[in-house]
């Protein structure tokens, strides 16, 4: 390095105090001394500069030791959720390609909760660089074994050594990386000598003229020091990473095909309110909202309940509708698995006027069942006031303090030719529970919701209004 070259004070990269940092310490980083997080900033911030790249770039810090990193760069940040970082990266570039973003990872963060986020976001060729930071160890929280520990490692999850036979080989993830097609470039370089440290500036600063010329993905692995959790200090940190690690990740170019690589063109998103409107509308079957919210007394928790085929879950989906159409806040959300296969099915609705915290229904206030296990396992659930309706050509009638309302769902399923719109009788009846207790014109509601739910099969409209109907006619009050 020329004696020109050599820089001091701090680089225009980082805030010239770190305002957002909580507590007196406006001056230092959080990091430990010797850590590789704080070499890494550094040329992060002077890489920004000389590359002229700070004004468009985002840096994304997920939960990890670097999640504060926001506190120091001089230019947008995000902290996002463990492991979405790429997840958040694909948005903001797909939402404006012009801007360029830092996904910074650690290998607990990238190897292990975000590793199918990342692989998928590597595999598209995102016009992103990725800074993958592997100390080998789960930093943050006081030193857990992480994808890249090495055999042998002791941690306080592998605290007789990680072995190859229990939790398998560390994860040589810039090899990975580099077998796939889209990645333009991926090398592996490490924090620790001087020499070291000058290919890792150079290779950061490749990844990101890559970004800046729009050339898709590149990963760079930096192998980096945490003196507090391996219990050594900086010094002897380093002299680990070059001793221990580099054998087994060997630092060096895998990847590097950027120059072969046309211009990343991806369409221009839409930013119109209308058109966007339009065509969620139109892929959801142009749901109407109407002008005016139907006031509910209380918010509705509807758990429908019954058997795998029985048509449960677009019970919920077509009552959900039905709440849309009046522009009531809604939400479905279905329960199955296994259970799809002759057990039981549910889904649970939430309707309300105002924002829906969670769509978990624990508390019911309406109970719909269309079988005898679901009626026993949610019976308890149900509010002493609640509304319980269930189909009583196969479910014993209950002993319960609730409003109890029946209908023989599936025998007027039978009677109208098709077992398979017992769930539209059972709505019917669910309508006329409803009748003076919630909802204003609540028919032409429902029947729209039936129209929307069937709008791709349309033959079956009409059967299943005709459905609706007679469930609506022969409900009986069992109790009240
Ligand atoms: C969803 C979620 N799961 C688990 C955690 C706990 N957690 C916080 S940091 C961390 C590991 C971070 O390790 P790494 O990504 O290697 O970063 P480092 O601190 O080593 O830089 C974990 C598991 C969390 N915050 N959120
Ligand atoms: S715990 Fe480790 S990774 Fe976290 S700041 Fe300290 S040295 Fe760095
Ligand atoms: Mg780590």
């Amino acid at each position: 390095m020329s004696k020109e070259e050599i820089k001091f004070g701090r680089s225009k990269g980082f805030f010239e105090t770190f305002e957002r940092r909580p507590g007196p310490i406006k001056k230092n980083m959080h990091y430990c001394p010797g850590c590789g997080h704080g070499i890494l900033h550094k040329l992060v911030a002077e890489a920004l500069v000389d590359l002229e790249m700070q004004d468009k770039m985002i840096f994304i810090s997920p939960v990890g030791c670097s999640v504060f990193a926001y506190y120091y760069f001089d230019c947008g940040g995000i902290s996002v959720p463990h492991g979405r970082a790429p997840a958040v990266a694909t948005g903001l570039l797909r939402a404006n390609p012009d801007s360029y973003v830092i996904s910074y990872q650690g290998d607990g963060d990238l190897g292990a909760i975000g590793l199918n986020n990342f692989l998928q976001a590597a595999n598209r060729g995102e016009n992103l660089t990725v800074c993958f930071v592997n100390n080998a160890i789960y930093g943050m929280t006081s030193g857990q074994m992480a994808p890249t520990t090495l055999i042998g490692h002791k941690t306080a999850t592998s605290p007789y050594g990680r072995t190859v036979t229990n939790e398998g080989f560390p994860l040589k993830v810039a090899e990975m990386v580099a077998a796939l097609e889209s990645p333009v470039y991926v090398e592996r370089v490490a924090l620790t000598s001087t020499k070291n440290i000058r290919s890792a500036r150079r290779a950061l600063r490749k990844g990101l003229t890559n970004m800046k010329e729009k050339k898709g993905f590149s990963l760079i692995e930096f192998l980096s020091g945490c003196p507090i959790n391996l219990k050594k200090s900086a010094e002897a940190t380093d002299e680990w990473i070059e001793e221990e690690m580099i054998p087994y990740f060997p630092l060096g170019c895998l990847k590097d095909i950027a120059d072969e690589r046309d211009k990343i063109i991806r369409p221009i998103p839409i930013f119109d309110k209308e058109k966007v409107t339009k065509a969620l509308l139109e892929s959801a079957g142009n749901i109407k909202f109407g002008d005016k919210q139907t006031k509910l007394r209380k918010d509705l928790r509807i758990k429908c309940a019954g058997f795998g085929g029985q048509g449960v879950l677009s019970l919920g989906m077509m009552i959900a509708a039905m709440g849309q159409s009046r522009n009531i806040n809604v939400s479905w959300l279905p329960s199955y698995g296994p259970e799809m296969r002759g057990g039981t099915a549910n889904c649970s609705v939430v309707m309300s006027n105002d924002i829906i915290g969670t769509p978990i229904v624990i508390e019911t206030n309406i109970l719909i069942t269309m079988n005898q296990p679901s009626m026993d396992k949610f019976l308890p659930d149900l509010a002493t006031k609640g509304i319980l309706l269930y189909d009583s050509t196969s479910i014993k009638p209950p002993k319960t303090k609730s409003r109890v309302y029946a209908v023989e769902a599936t025998r007027i399923a039978l009677d109208i030719g098709n077992i398979k719109c017992a769930n539209s009788v059972i709505m019917g009846a669910f309508a006329a529970c409803l009748k003076g207790f919630e909802l204003e014109n609540y028919e032409g509601a429902f029947e729209e919701a039936i129209k929307t739910t069937f709008r791709k099969k349309p033959q079956l409209i009409d059967m299943n209004i005709l459905a609706f109907r007679k469930g609506k006619d022969s409900v009986k009050t069992v109790n009240v």
